[in-house]
């Protein structure tokens, strides 16, 4: 699957392949537990067991460090078919993505070595923390600081909304490192879950993806070796901006997947579904219903697979595609999901059916990874630029 060019009407018999494959393991695997792990709010572990198992927790880890060395577009394909039953089991996948490409793109070969094995063997996981409670889209003006203190960094202050915080051993984090230099005194670390002064707050209670625990993370005092920068000091915020370029893609791949788990049951439920003495998919108004579903599903699958190929090629100006894919697919998944609780009427607005939850999920991927306002702006700024 390396380097392998997307088609945009048909993908290589490995992207298939290994779409096959993850449907299967997320049917069997993943999908029972859904509905529980929602309403429990827990971890999905069982799904963390399986993907591990399979090697589908961190597919894109290249094999030099023990991973399976996919491009982003196979990496998008495991998140898609994850999210299609679980949008929380979905994030193990994509925030493994989203914590590891900025070591992937800027960090030294020692700090690729010390960090990438183990989330290739799956014994480890990453998250990633830019956002503040004061410093959400203006991410540049972040307060967390990091001081040199002899040959270590001193890390000070708090980051909000960490997905699997808790869960995961490492945290890339971006800090202040001078202040007089705003966006271009940023610096991006890595934090080991057992670095002195490095705590874990309470989880979210959220509207979904409840599965996946969100919590802040605190620093007091946090010491960690100097050579857990990433890069060079003052690039970490450059870092973390081309990082997103490279996993925005990935959202929109969460949220095709539970779009596409949302049709499915309505597809399903409709040709079952009775009134007024035919199956409720005869009438011409839910038809075109499904049919407008079904082609925004699509439009935002290719448009996901041509924004992840593109990064994968390395192409320069990424911002304008990636946040296209991720919005037009989320906006999307919202879309979908609403009309799918709509469809099976009064027991969509039920726990008895998944769409509910489906729909619950889909709200964040219009928010995380940067609002769909803040991807208006990314597209705009491109086109003006
Ligand atoms: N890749 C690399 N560098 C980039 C970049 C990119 N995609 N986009 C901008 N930069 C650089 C700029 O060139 C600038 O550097 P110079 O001053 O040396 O030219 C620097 O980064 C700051 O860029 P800019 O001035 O455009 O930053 P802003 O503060 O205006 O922020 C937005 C831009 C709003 C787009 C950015 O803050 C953002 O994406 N916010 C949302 C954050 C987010 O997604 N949060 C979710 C967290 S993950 S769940």
């Amino acid at each position: 699957m390396q380097n392998a060019d997307f088609d945009a009407y048909r993908l290589s018999e490995e992207h298939e392949a290994l779409r096959e494959a993850v449907r299967a393991l997320a049917e069997k695997e993943i999908a029972p537990y859904a509905a529980e792990v929602d309403e429990h709010a827990r971890f999905p572990v069982e799904a963390r067991e399986a993907l591990v198992k399979a090697g589908f927790q961190a597919v894109h880890i290249p094999e030099e460090y023990g991973g399976e060395g996919a491009d982003e577009l196979a990496a998008c394909i495991v998140i898609e078919e994850v999210a299609r039953v679980c949008a929380s089991s979905s994030l193990i996948p994509a925030v493994n993505g989203l914590g590891s490409v900025p070591i992937l793109l800027s960090a030294s070969e020692e700090l690729k070595k010390q960090v990438l094995p183990s989330l290739a063997s799956g014994e480890a996981m990453i998250s990633y923390a830019l956002s503040e409670r004061e410093a959400g889209s203006d991410a540049a003006s972040m307060r967390t600081r990091a001081r040199r203190d002899g040959d270590d960094w001193v890390l000070n202050g708090t980051k909000c909304w960490i997905t699997n915080a808790g869960e995961s051993t490492w945290y890339t984090v971006m800090a202040v490192t001078d202040p007089e230099k705003k966006a271009n005194g940023i610096s991006a670390f890595v934090v080991h879950k057992d670095d002195p002064g490095f705590e874990v707050g309470p989880k979210e209670r959220k509207l979904g993806i409840a599965g996946s625990p969100t919590r802040e993370i605190y620093f007091q005092d946090c010491r960690i070796p100097g050579d857990r920068i990433i890069g060079a000091e003052g690039t970490g915020f450059k870092t973390a901006l081309a990082t997103l370029d490279h996993t925005r893609p990935t959202i929109g791949a969460q949220a095709v997947g539970i779009a596409q788990g949302a049709l499915d049951q309505a597809v399903a439920y409709v040709k079952e579904r009775r009134q007024f003495g035919k199956t409720i998919g005869e009438f011409q108004g839910v038809q075109f219903m499904l049919a407008d579903m079904a082609m925004k599903v699509e439009a935002s699958r290719q448009l996901v697979y041509v924004a992840s190929s593109r990064a994968e090629r390395g192409e320069k100006n990424l911002g304008f595609i990636s946040s296209a894919a991720k919005c037009l697919a989320s906006d999307t998944a919202m879309q979908v999901t609403t009309d799918a609780v709509q469809l099976f009427g009064g027991a969509g607005f039920t726990k008895d059916f998944p769409v509910e939850r489906m729909m619950r999920d889909a709200k964040i991927t219009q928010i995380y990874e940067g609002t769909n306002q803040v991807q208006r702006m990314v597209m705009a700024r491109s086109l003006l630029r």
